[in-house]
């Protein structure tokens, strides 16, 4: 009776992606029988909040999994027992139990010990926070179906600081947030129901995040005003019994903006002053606070440059105000000219990093951690690794890593990020003349600093997924156990996040791992070849492709293309010298094309396009391959993912399947985009004859019009021949068709239409007289005109055609969407 209960009710839940690696779902009754020993109660030992939330998640977790409700005690009972205390608790009871006396804050012990003669699986601690990961631990390998007999591990974290930041506005919005508004403001203020605040704390615990920074680094200086603070610290207090320190970040000119003074000049005393009783006044209310974050002089932000002082004079005059609490102050490096003169080939934003904060080695405070993006760029898809983790040896550092899919597809793409951010872990800079792999750089191992590690900009939103795309929250995920132990894989990682996501079912996990694993380097190579960063549309979205926005502006992200060649020439000998900022064996591998790899060639080169690449194709091919072949691994995932069906819930299943449907057509988009123009641009064809050939496809513009007209893509390349239809006129429908003149037979159908954010326009596809679809372009794609931002794909399969059926497509505009077609592409179905 009990089991049938149980199972209709774990069935009976819709899998909406909100309890993400914390399903807690039913083992199944085989693996079970692995768990008959575990003891049936859960003791907390002494009086921490986040010990007590330890121990209510472990009921949770095990009445999910293993369906028996542990007894919770508050003293060691005379029976086997889970026993959950810091070390000190647990000395307190049982004071003949020998406990490890050198492990680090945030470490966890799990052992079987015999205590008053009684077997007890042991979690234990230097902090209350190391406990409360020691039950996830445990937790985890239950969902993964691992045996807990005898364990005898500790587990300590690679660095101190693991933090996310979140780019949230107080208006509720989120800066690069493709899930949704902020889970923690709306309005202005901070949200009256926090309950997802807290359920996401929940969810950074378990993954050993400690600390999350909740406002925009664009920072509203109002989050600092008297009557902010009361509001914090109600968030603060939903992190709290999860061990999740609250910061925020703050801009430099608060003293001045909200605090009445006449200068922010971080030298001024009263400056100092003003810094101090603010953080004063914070700890005063919030003990456990956990420091600021802060963008300076960059992106038209202030900074000290308004009185001529250092980054470090900035930082140190906040560090002093919160050292004495135990706070830190994040100071990001992400500080360049977005002036930059593009004329001037010597001009390199990659530059800006390392000249403005080396210098400045050594005169941060010991409570300063400069926060450094992992490229010299920002978040592409390939960069190198930046140069400026190398150059510091007296000051803390931490590695900034996006979470949030800004330049990789922002959520509608399937890109999981940890094999990137692996690859630039393990990256050595040779700093100082050793061995010094990134991660071991910002952990602070290197140089024997006090602090340092990992930040990673989460923005997750109030979609119920989190994140967007129910398999981007592996992302998040494989940012907290990388924080946690870089040394782990990147398949290790992919394979645990979809055991505890999707189950144990050998197929779903070996399919997921394996689409996750493959999804950087495909959407790599239909965006971004050979690092020339994401040849997306810099200017606004940093969505779709826009190959020209980038070049001939301020901003400092220029491929510098042309008829003859593409890439940045970063060399010391003939360009802007960036490559001189690293040590001297990596200086002179990217100094010369022939050593640097391919996949960062066009980064520091500027090569014409008949240049051979190690792989014997010139650059151009490369261009071409990889776009062709990119577009065909995307729609490869689909195929993967549907070879699932039954296997994971019917919900996440066509979400999923969704969202990989629209990349493959969105893949398209992209391929046709970059190869057309690198076409048109080198006048060099494509040697496999693809690129300007689609035999299958119907333009829009030539089709029979009925109120549609034709009308110019800007840029030319977002649409297939450069051009659209659109419905412009007074009729509320518009018509355009075209006769089928292929052999009889099974076909599929893509319509390529333009889904704008600001307007929803209707379709309906007939065949003959016979309607055989129809949809609302209703999707929230960035873009309120046609082109790649908007360009999107239905697809209709299985249907019968004979030559000389009419296919007619009927768009009814709304608002300013006037129901946009760019072509209809047809293929034999099932495919070949
Ligand atoms: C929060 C990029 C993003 C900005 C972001 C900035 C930063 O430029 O496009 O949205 O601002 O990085 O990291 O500060």
């Amino acid at each position: 009776m009990f089991l049938g209960v149980f199972a209709l009710a774990v069935t009976g839940a819709a899998e909406t992606g909100y309890e993400a690696w914390l399903r807690y779902a039913p083992v199944d009754s085989l693996s079970e029988r692995r768990y008959q020993a575990l003891p049936s109660s859960a003791v907390a030992l002494g009086d921490s909040l986040v010990v007590r939330t330890a121990q209510a998640e472990l009921v949770r977790g095990v009445r999910g999994m293993l369906g028996r409700t542990l007894r919770a005690e508050g003293a060691l009972p005379r029976e086997s027992a889970i026993v959950l205390g810091t070390f000190a608790a647990v000395k307190a009871a049982a004071p003949a139990l020998a406990l490890p006396t050198n492990l680090k804050q945030d470490s966890f012990l799990l052992e079987a010990v015999v205590l008053d003669g009684f077997p007890c699986l042991l979690i234990t601690a230097p902090n209350d926070r190391g406990v409360l990961y020691g039950v996830f631990a445990l937790l985890s390998k239950i969902a993964r179906h691992e045996t807990v007999a005898g364990l005898n591990e500790v587990q300590q974290p690679y660095a101190p600081i693991r933090w996310v930041n979140q780019w949230d506005n107080l208006d509720g919005s989120i800066e690069r947030g493709y899930a949704g508004r902020s889970i923690f403001f709306e309005n202005g203020s901070v949200r009256a129901d926090l309950a997802r605040a807290r359920d996401y704390a929940r969810l950074l615990a378990s993954i050993g995040i400690n600390g999350c920074t909740i406002n925009n680094v664009n920072a509203n200086p109002r989050i600092l005003e008297d009557s902010f603070l009361p509001q914090l610290a109600r968030v603060a207090e939903a992190f709290r019994s999860w061990g999740v320190a609250l910061s925020i970040a703050v801009d430099l000119s608060s003293p001045k903006v909200i605090g009445g003074l006449g200068t922010f000049d971080p030298l001024d005393a009263q400056v100092g002053a003003w810094w101090r009783v603010k953080a004063d006044e914070i700890y005063q209310r919030i003990p456990d606070f956990g420091g600021f974050v802060i963008k300076a002089d960059s992106e038209g932000r202030s900074g000290p440059s308004a009185y001529g002082r250092t980054h470090a004079d900035a930082a140190s005059v906040i560090a002093r105000a919160l050292k004495h609490h135990g706070g830190v102050v994040f100071y990001r490096a992400f500080v360049y000219n977005h002036h930059l003169d593009w004329r001037d080939p010597k001009n390199d934003r990659a530059k800006a990093a390392y000249d403005n904060f080396h210098p400045l080695d050594g005169e941060f405070e010991d409570n300063a951690i400069v926060q450094i993006k992992h490229g010299p760029i920002d978040f592409q898809v390939r960069e190198p690794v930046s140069p400026l983790f190398g150059a510091f040896e007296r000051t803390n550092q931490a590695i900034e890593l996006q979470i949030t899919q800004e330049y990789t597809g922002q959520q509608r793409h399937l890109c999981f990020l940890p094999p990137l951010w692996k690859e630039v872990l393990d990256f050595d800079l040779k700093a100082g003349g050793g061995r010094t792999p990134v991660k071991e750089l910002v952990a602070g191992r290197s140089f024997h600093r006090p602090t340092g590690g990992f930040v990673g900009v989460a923005n997750v939103g109030m979609d119920a997924n989190w994140l967007g795309h129910p398999l981007a929250m592996a992302n998040l995920y494989g940012f907290g156990r990388l924080a946690w132990d870089p040394n782990l894989s990147a398949g290790a990682i992919a394979e645990e996040w979809t055991r505890l996501t999707f189950g144990n079912d050998a197929t779903v996990v070996r399919t997921i791992t394996a689409m996750q694993l493959a999804s950087w380097p495909i959407y790599e190579s239909y965006t971004g070849p050979l690092g020339a960063g994401t040849l997306t549309n810099i200017l606004g979205s940093h969505y779709g492709p826009g190959i020209e926005s980038s070049e001939r502006n301020g901003w400092g992200q220029w491929h510098r293309a042309d008829h003859e060649g593409i890439g940045m020439d970063r060399t010391v000998a003939t360009g802007t010298g960036f490559a001189a900022q690293y040590a001297a064996p990596l200086a002179r591998l990217y100094e010369s094309a022939k050593s640097t790899p391919d996949d960062l060639l066009l980064f520091f080169h500027h090569v014409p396009y008949t240049d051979v690449l190690h792989t014997g194709k010139t650059v151009i091919q490369h261009i071409y391959d990889s776009h062709y072949e990119g577009a065909e691994r995307a729609e490869g995932l689909v195929r993967q993912w549907t070879s699932l069906k039954g296997r994971v819930d019917e919900e996440r299943y066509a979400a999923v399947l969704a969202q990989l449907n629209y990349q493959a057509g969105h893949a398209i988009v992209w391929r046709d985009a970059i190869c057309n123009w690198f076409f048109r641009t080198s006048g060099i064809a494509d040697a496999r004859g693809r690129v300007g050939h689609h035999p299958h496809r119907i333009e829009a513009e030539n089709m029979q019009l009925d109120g549609y007209s034709p009308f110019e893509v800007s840029p030319w390349e977002t649409a297939s021949g450069g051009k659209g239809i659109e419905c412009v006129g007074e009729k509320p429908s518009c018509q355009a068709m075209f006769r089928f003149n292929r052999p009889a037979g099974w076909y599929e159908l893509d319509v390529q239409y333009f889904d704008q954010n600001n307007g929803e326009s209707k379709y309906r596809l007939f065949v003959g007289m016979q309607q055989v679809d129809e949809w609302v372009a209703d999707d929230h794609l960035p873009a309120t005109r046609p082109g790649g931002d908007s360009s999107t794909r239905r697809r209709v399969t299985g249907l019968a055609l004979r030559p000389g059926d009419e296919i007619r497509i009927q768009g009814s505009p709304d608002g300013a969407e006037h129901a946009p077609l760019d072509y209809i592409e047809i293929h034999r179905w099932p495919p070949e």
